[in-house]
C-alpha cells in the first residue's frame, strides 16, 4: 500500500484482533473470500435500482451479482421464491429496520418493541433513535423475576394499544424467542410481525434457534454477526401480504430506494453473496451448534464462579452478566475496563429492571461467535471463564 499511514493503522488493528479474546456478540471474523470482494472492483458501480430497473448502464453483471445474491439468500434460510422476497440492498440494521417501518406504519403510529434495558435495539423504538421519534414505541413487558419476556402482558398491551407492527429480535436477550407466541399477540391485535434476527441469522441458518420464517411477515438482519458476512443488511419479506392495495415488499423496496438510499454498495453485496455461500454448508452448521456449545459452558463455569448470569443460562451465542449483583460485585463499566486490561473484550451492558444508568450500568454482554470463528471449544471456555473471573476480581 502507497498510504503508508493506513497502512499501519490496518496492521496494528489486524496485530489486536489477533491479540485478544473477542467475546462481543457481534462481531465475527469473515474469511478471505469475503474481504476479497468487498474490496473489489465492484466498488466502483454505481447501481442505483434493482436487478433489470437500474438508472444507469453497464449493468450486465452487477444485475447477475444481485439476482445471485437474492437467491442465495432465500435458499439458506430454505425459501419459496414464490413466498418470499429479499431486498440485499440496505447499507446495515438500522435502515434495513428503518425503512420496514417507513413503508408499512404511518408517522406518528405505534410500534410494539423490546426496550433498550430488557435487550431490544434501538431502531426497536427507542426515544433515541429516528425510529423512536417518529413513532410511539410500545414496551414488550419483561417479567422481572424470571427476566423472560411476558407474552401473557405482551398480549394485553397490544389488544389494548393496537400497534400497526410488532418487532421482536434483540441485542442483549439470551433466551430463545417464541416466534409462534409473537405471531398470536400480532393476530389478535391486527399488526404486521416483524422478526429482527440480525443477532441469531446465523444460528438460523445453522439449525441451531428456531427459523422466524413460520410466522413472520418481515424478516431483517444484519450480515456480519453470526452470518459471518461483511457489514450489511437484508430485508425478507411475504409477498402476498398486503398494505391496502400494494404489496408489502413492493413498498419496502421503494422504502430502501429510493426512499432512504441511493446506489447501492455492490462490493458489499459481493461480500454478502459468498458468505451466505459458505453458509450453506455442513460445515457451518456444526459451527452454529458449536457457537451455543460454547456459551452454555461459558455460562455455567461463570455462574459455578459466582457471578449472576440474567435469565439463569443462555439458549443462544449471547450471554448478560450481572457483575454488579446489587452491590455485592462490581459495576459493568470497570468490569469491561478490567477485561480489556487482560485482553477479554466485551462490553457494558444493562440488564433488565436496569437500576444504574445506560453509562454505568449493571452487566456486562458476552458471546461466543467470534472465539467459535477461531476454533475454540468447550475446554477453552472453562479457561476464558476462570481468566474473566481472576481479572474481575482484580487477581493475579
Ligand atoms: N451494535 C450491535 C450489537 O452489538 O448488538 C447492534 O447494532
Amino acid at each position: 500500500m502507497k498510504d503508508k499511514k493506513i497502512e499501519s493503522i490496518i496492521k496494528n488493528e489486524t496485530k489486536r484482533q489477533k491479540s485478544v479474546i473477542n467475546l462481543i456478540p457481534s462481531e465475527n471474523y469473515v474469511s478471505k473470500d469475503v474481504l476479497t470482494a468487498l474490496g473489489s472492483i465492484l466498488d466502483n458501480k454505481y447501481a442505483e435500482g434493482y436487478p433489470h430497473a437500474r438508472y444507469y448502464g453497464g449493468q450486465r453483471y452487477i444485475d447477475e451479482l444481485e439476482t445471485l445474491c437474492q437467491d442465495r439468500a432465500l435458499k439458506l434460510f430454505k425459501l419459496k421464491k414464490d413466498l418470499w422476497h429479499v431486498n440485499v440492498q440496505p447499507l446495515s440494521g438500522s435502515p434495513a429496520n428503518l425503512a420496514v417501518y417507513l413503508a408499512l406504519v404511518p408517522k406518528g403510529g405505534k410500534v410494539m418493541g423490546l426496550p433498550l434495558s430488557s435487550g431490544g435495539h434501538l431502531t426497536h423504538g427507542q426515544k433515541v433513535s429516528i425510529t423512536g421519534k417518529i413513532w410511539e414505541q410500545i414496551p414488550i413487558g419483561m417479567n422481572t423475576k424470571t427476566e423472560l419476556i411476558d407474552y401473557k402482558k405482551m398480549k394485553e398491551d397490544a389488544i389494548r394499544e393496537k400497534p400497526q407492527l410488532i418487532i421482536v429480535g434483540f441485542t442483549a436477550y439470551p433466551r430463545i424467542v417464541d416466534f409462534k407466541k409473537c405471531r398470536e399477540v400480532a393476530d389478535a391485535c391486527g399488526a404486521y410481525l416483524m422478526v429482527d434476527m440480525s443477532h441469531f441469522a446465523g444460528l438460523v441458518a445453522g439449525e441451531a434457534y428456531p427459523t422466524p420464517f413460520l410466522y413472520a411477515d418481515i424478516v431483517t438482519t444484519t450480515t456480519h454477526k453470526t452470518l459471518r458476512g461483511p457489514r450489511g443488511a437484508m430485508i425478507f419479506s411475504r409477498k402476498d401480504k398486503k398494505l391496502g392495495d400494494k404489496d408489502i415488499s413492493t413498498l419496502i423496496d421503494k422504502a430502501i430506494f429510493p426512499g432512504i438510499q441511493g446506489g447501492p454498495h455492490m462490493g458489499q453485496i459481493a461480500g454478502i453473496a459468498v458468505a451466505l455461500k459458505e453458509d450453506d454448508s455442513p460445515a457451518f452448521k456444526k459451527y452454529a451448534k458449536q457457537i451455543i456449545k460454547n456459551a452454555k459452558v461459558l455460562t455455567d463455569e461463570l455462574s459455578r464462579l459466582g457471578w449472576r448470569v440474567v435469565s439463569g443460562g443462555t439458549d443462544s451465542h449471547l450471554i448478560l452478566v450481572d457483575t454488579w449483583m446489587n452491590g455485592k460485585g462490581i459495576v459493568g463499566k470497570e468490569a469491561e475496563v478490567k477485561l480489556e486490561k487482560a485482553g477479554i473484550i466485551c462490553n457494558k451492558n444493562t440488564i433488565p429492571g436496569e437500576t444504574r444508568s445506560p453509562f454505568d450500568p449493571s452487566g456486562i454482554r458476552i458471546g461466543t461467535p467470534a472465539e467459535t470463528t477461531r476454533g475454540k471449544k468447550e475446554k477453552d471456555m472453562i479457561l476464558i471463564a476462570r481468566k474473566m473471573d481472576k481479572a474481575l476480581r482484580g487477581k493475579k
